[in-house]
């Protein structure tokens, strides 16, 4: 019996003494993966560090360029602006410019439509004589056509028979009746006149009728001539 039971004892024993010992090994196993996993995740901790101190290194460096580039956009941009704006300044102006030209020349344009205008309707109010005759055998001339001497009543007339003579031309204009007053041959009396400085003089007491002289200014071209002389005449009807 007492042989039985150091058997049992002894086996007793070294079962505890394998259990101990597995219960060992379990924990050193633990143990050991404890630290792989800790080393790896300390690893894992460590990459993204080096992962994320780069990317900010990257982003910092990308966002300096793109600063640098903006400014340099922006300075492009203001410099076109100004351009632009200096530009648009200069057409102003050449805008008003060329405004005020277009009114001188609309201006000048009518101003030209209206002379044309009335030359044309000018054109067959008055004859010129190819021939020279007397006052008299001018004014006679006239009347037989339905008209008579022509009749100076505005410096536009006055300009207008002044630029189609071509030699010394007599109009209707007299102191026959009256000496010294002078009428128009529908009688009336001169409301505006050209007359050469110093006329009419009624030279030699014998001037009465009148004549522009074509080689004197347009306002200053009158001078009383002694009737009989010979001159071109003009008529208007
Ligand atoms: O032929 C008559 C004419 O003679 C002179 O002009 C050339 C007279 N002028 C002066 O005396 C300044 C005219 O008045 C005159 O009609
Ligand atoms: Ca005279």
């Amino acid at each position: 019996m007492e042989i039985v039971r150091n058997v049992q004892n002894r086996s007793a024993t070294r079962n505890t003494f394998e259990t101990e010992n597995q219960k060992q090994t379990g924990a050193q196993n633990r143990g050991r993966w404890l630290v792989w996993i800790t080393v790896g995740l300390g690893l894992i901790c460590i990459l993204l560090a080096i992962a994320l101190i780069l990317m900010y290194i990257h982003l910092t460096a990308e966002r300096d360029q793109m600063k640098t580039t903006n400014m340099h956009i922006a300075e492009k941009c203001n410099e076109a602006l100004n351009s632009l704006e200096v530009n648009y300044s200069r057409l102003t102006d050449e805008r008003e410019e060329l405004k005020i030209n277009l009114n001188n020349v609309s201006a000048k344009k009518l101003e030209l439509e209206v002379e044309l205008k009335t030359r044309n309707s000018q054109k067959d109010r008055y004859f010129i004589s190819s021939e020279q005759k007397s006052w008299s055998y001018s004014r006679q001339f006239c009347r037989d056509r339905g008209g008579d001497l022509v009749i100076i009543n505005s410096e536009e007339e006055q300009r207008y028979i002044h630029s189609i003579i071509k030699e010394d031309t007599w109009i209707g204009l007299s102191d026959t009746d009256n000496e010294g007053v002078m009428k128009w041959v529908d009688n009336s009396t001169p409301i505006i006149s050209f007359w050469i400085s110093g006329e009419p003089n009624n030279a030699q007491g014998n001037e009465d009728c009148v004549q522009i002289v074509s080689s004197y200014p347009l306002k200053n071209s009158w001078n009383d001539q002694p009737c009989t002389e010979e001159r071109r005449w003009i008529c208007e009807n």
